[in-house]
């Protein structure tokens, strides 16, 4: 029997900052395991405003918070994990079947995501408990 994948999947990004400041990367076979089709960044929150309580049916993504910090929760149908992200230099992994919540955004939060496909509304589960028994089946 498999072990199945960890729900909290961090990513190492490298880092080339020097004398001058902090230089970050991204690229496909380093931190990004798939070629990315879109970008988005989540800023400018509102105070205790939380976002997301979705799930994709096949969307990959790569979240990085580039400034500030912002909690997430994932759950899979059977647990639920939370983790603070607070570093240019580590990026979490979300791929499909997975529901996320984003809490506690600070005010100069930056919330980079690369996703590889494009908007689709038909990929998405906004639904907790339609999500469920999609993944329960
Ligand atoms: C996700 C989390 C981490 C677009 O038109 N194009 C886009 O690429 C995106 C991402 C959104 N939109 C529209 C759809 C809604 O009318 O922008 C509006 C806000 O989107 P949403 O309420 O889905 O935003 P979040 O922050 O709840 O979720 C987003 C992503 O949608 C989602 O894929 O995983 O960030």
């Amino acid at each position: 029997m498999s072990t199945p994948a960890p729900l909290v999947q961090l990513v190492d990004i490298p880092q080339r900052g020097d004398a001058r400041g902090q230089l970050s990367v991204a690229e496909l076979g380093g931190a990004l395991p798939f070629p990315v089709r879109r970008v988005y960044w989540i800023h400018w929150t509102n105070p205790g405003v939380s976002r997301g309580f979705h799930a994709h049916k096949k969307l990959h993504q790569l979240c990085v918070c580039v400034a500030g910090s912002v909690r997430l929760s994932l759950f899979d149908g059977k647990s639920e994990e939370s983790v603070v992200l607070d570093s240019s230099a580590k990026g979490l992994l979300i791929g499909p079947g997975i529901w996320r919540e984003m809490h506690d955004f600070s005010p100069d939060c930056v919330l980079m995501v690369f996703a590889d496909a494009e908007y689709d509304e038909a990929d998405y589960i906004r639904d907790r408990e339609v999500f469920t028994r999609y993944v329960t089946g």
